[in-house]
This record gives structure tokens, C-alpha cells and sequence, in this order.
């Protein structure tokens, strides 16, 4: 049993590549992102192909998925294969504005589809409606592995194979999907193997954090690492590092990532503290739903984990801005964050991503409402 289209999906890489086509990834920001467009790359590669350019957007400038900034500066790239990885399956409008741009859109994505999907070619996602595969639980990274695996059949090395599974645990332990199935498969075959890497990055990450830590207990440590990228100019410093062949340039940015990471967590704490403090004078509200112009963005996702973890309580973390506020929202098992978004669509700009994980843009004039109706719905 195969995912829906994947051989489809597979067939046009292969095409373009034999037909020269310009081909650009457009990877989420995150590791599962970035892992994902390391992987369909490396496969690329190894079918003689080439990859012209990879794009990650700016969460806390542009926001989540594809946009029309990048769009305005992909468009001189046209006429090209656009793939998105990790993101897409709520683009309608931009996906309508690629194509205007002569841009060929593939969606490469597990993320829950939303009442309408872009009109794209192809669409690769587990969780569309008439897609039979049985396991829902893969990250964005498990889905483009076994796109990998079409694309390069019998051609796929062991040591490639290797490689690839090494990116494709630590995504998908990143990505906080259930690890059962073909994911805990994933997770023993590439922490396994990282063990030996041949990737000049990740060996500098484990000797930075020193790899009897890493193994002994320390995995999450090496991913928040990769984790706390940032992407600036459509440019992510994480996939650098997974790229780079320089043993020094490596050493270099995995360092820089450790400081990050440090900074990070250190902010983080500061947030969560001021909303708890503010969230113990409205004991009784359903959801917690909290902003502020200095939160960053970036932050929202590991803020509104912790807080829902502690309170068990449907989390929305926003920043705050002048006219559209942008957050991230967590939400105990149980309970649905995007169809309780779905009851608020006629006014949210958007929203989307899984049942216990998701994120939404709205404006600031309309964040009153937005409250009210999660209220109600978490209330019945
Ligand atoms: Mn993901």
C-alpha cells in the first residue's frame, strides 16, 4: 500500500529532471521541514538531478506556509517545478498565485486538509479524505522518506538509506508524532545509525554536546539544537549545516545553534511565567489565550506546549501586531483546535496544521471575537 500520488509525485521529479526543469524546494522552517527538503534533495541528486533552489520562509516576518513574498521573488524563476514540503495543503490563494507565475505547485504535506485544497497538480498528503494509506501518524519527513524510496528504487545505497533514516528519526521526534508504526521503525533504524554518521553536521553537533550525552538520554538536547533555527532572507542556518561538506563551517554553525538554543529556552521561560501570572486571575476561562507585541513568534509553538502540558487547557499564544496577530495553538488530547478554528473561518485571514498542534492569523480587531467563540466551543 503506497500513499496517494506518491508515484505520480515521483514520476514528475524524474521528468523534470530528465527535461533540465528548474526545480525549487520550499521547505517549512522547522526541522521536519528542513529535513524533508534535505532528503528530497539528496534524492534528487542521486537521479543526476539538481536541485536549483531551497526556500524556507520567515515565520516571524512572513508567517507559516507558502507566501506571497516568496512568491514575489520565486516568480523569476519561472518557468519551474515548485514543491513544498511541510506546508502548502492550506494555500489555496497562493497556490492560485504561483501558477499565475507560471510556477508548477506540488504539496508535499501532513497536515490536516481543510474544507477546500489548493489546486495543485499533485498533492502528496496522508490525510486527504480518499487517501487509503494506513498509517495518518507520519511527519512531514516520513512521508517525503518514502517518496525518497519511489524515487530512487534499487538505486537508493545502504549508506544513502542510512543517511536519510538518521534525518528522518530525528524530524520525526521533533515533530512530536506518535511514535508507533512506521515511525518507531524510523526512530530505532536512524538513531541507530546516527550513532556513525557520515554527516559532517551532525557530527559536529555530537561532538559540541558530546555524543554520550546525545545517546545516553540526551536526544532532545541534540534536537532542539536543529530546532532553533531561524530563517532569515528565505535562508535557514539548520540546512546549512545538514548540507555543508566543510568540517569547519559545520563546527561553526552547530556551535552558534547550541547558543541559540540556550537564549531560546532562557526567553521561553520569561514568557510562560508572565501568562502564568496573568492566566491566575481567569481561573475559569476554557481556553488560554494570551498575546503581547513582544512575544516573537518563533517562541509561540514551545510557549503554548509548556502551558498546555501544565494546564491541560486549549492553548493560543499570539504576537500581537498593529493590525493581524499570529499565533500557535496546543491543545490536550481529546480536543480539536482546527475544527474549533473551522467555527471561526468566516473571520480568521487563516488557520491550520493538526488536531493538537496547530496555528492561525487574525486580525487585531477581531481577537475579542476569536476568544468568545473558543470559549464556547471548549465550554460544551
Ligand atoms: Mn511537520
Amino acid at each position: 500500500m503506497k500513499i496517494n500520488n506518491i508515484e505520480k509525485a515521483s514520476e514528475r521529479i524524474k521528468n523534470a529532471v530528465l527535461n533540465n526543469e528548474r526545480i525549487i524546494l520550499y521547505g517549512d522552517s522547522d526541522l521536519d521541514g528542513i529535513a524533508s527538503v534535505v532528503i528530497l534533495g539528496e534524492a534528487i541528486k542521486n537521479i543526476g538531478g539538481r536541485v536549483d533552489c531551497a526556500f524556507f520562509p520567515d515565520r516571524e516576518k512572513d508567517g507559516y506556509g507558502l507566501n506571497l513574498n516568496a512568491l514575489e521573488v520565486l516568480k523569476a524563476k519561472a518557468p519551474a517545478l515548485l514543491i513544498t514540503l511541510d506546508l502548502g495543503i492550506g494555500n489555496v490563494k497562493e497556490v492560485e498565485v504561483a501558477k499565475k507565475y507560471n510556477l508548477d505547485v506540488m504539496i508535499v504535506d501532513h497536515h490536516e486538509p481543510l474544507d477546500k485544497v489548493p489546486d495543485a497538480k499533485i498533492i502528496v498528503d496522508p490525510k486527504q479524505k480518499d487517501d487509503s494509506y494506513p498509517f495518518k501518524g507520519l511527519a512531514n519527513v516520513g512521508v517525503t522518506f518514502r517518496l525518497a524510496e519511489e524515487i530512487l528504487g534499487d538505486n537508493m545505497s545502504d549508506n544513502l538509506r542510512k543517511s536519510l533514516l538518521e534525518l528522518t528519526a530525528l524530524a520525526t521526534i521533533a515533530d512530536m508524532v506518535p511514535q508507533v508504526d512506521e515511525n518507531k521503525y524510523f526512530i530505532e533504524e536512524g538513531l541507530r545509525s546516527l550513532k556513525n554518521t557520515f554527516r559532517p553536521g551532525l557530527k559536529a553537533l555530537l561532538t559540541i554536546l558530546g555524543d554520550g550525552n546525545v545517546f545516553a538520554g540526551g536526544i532532545l538536547k541534540f534536537i532542539s539544537a536543529l530546532n532553533s533555527a531561524e530563517s532569515l532572507g528565505f535562508e535557514n542556518e539548520s540546512y546549512s549545516l545538514l548540507t555543508s561538506s566543510s568540517d569547519k563551517e559545520c563546527y561553526n554553525l552547530a556551535q552558534e545553534l547550541v547558543n541559540k538554543t540556550q537564549a531560546k529556552q532562557h526567553r521561553i521561560k520569561e514568557i510562560c511565567d508572565e501568562i502564568e501570572r496573568r492566566i491566575s486571575q481567569k481561573p475559569d476561562e476554557a481556553v488560554i489565550f494570551e498575546g503581547d507585541v513582544s512575544w516573537r513568534l518563533v517562541l509561540a509553538g514551545s510557549v503554548a506546549s509548556t502551558i498546555c502540558n501544565k494546564y491541560a487547557k486549549p492553548t493560543f499564544i499570539f504576537r500581537k501586531g498593529t493590525d493581524v496577530c499570529c499565533g500557535s495553538v496546543r491543545n490536550p488530547e481529546g480536543t480539536d483546535s482546527v475544527s474549533a478554528m473551522k467555527t471561526c473561518s468566516d473571520f480568521l485571514i487563516t488557520f491550520g496544521g493538526h488536531v493538537l498542534a496547530s496555528g492561525f492569523r487574525v486580525k487585531t480587531q477581531d481577537l475579542d471575537k476569536f476568544k468568545n467563540k473558543l470559549n464556547k466551543y471548549f465550554t460544551k
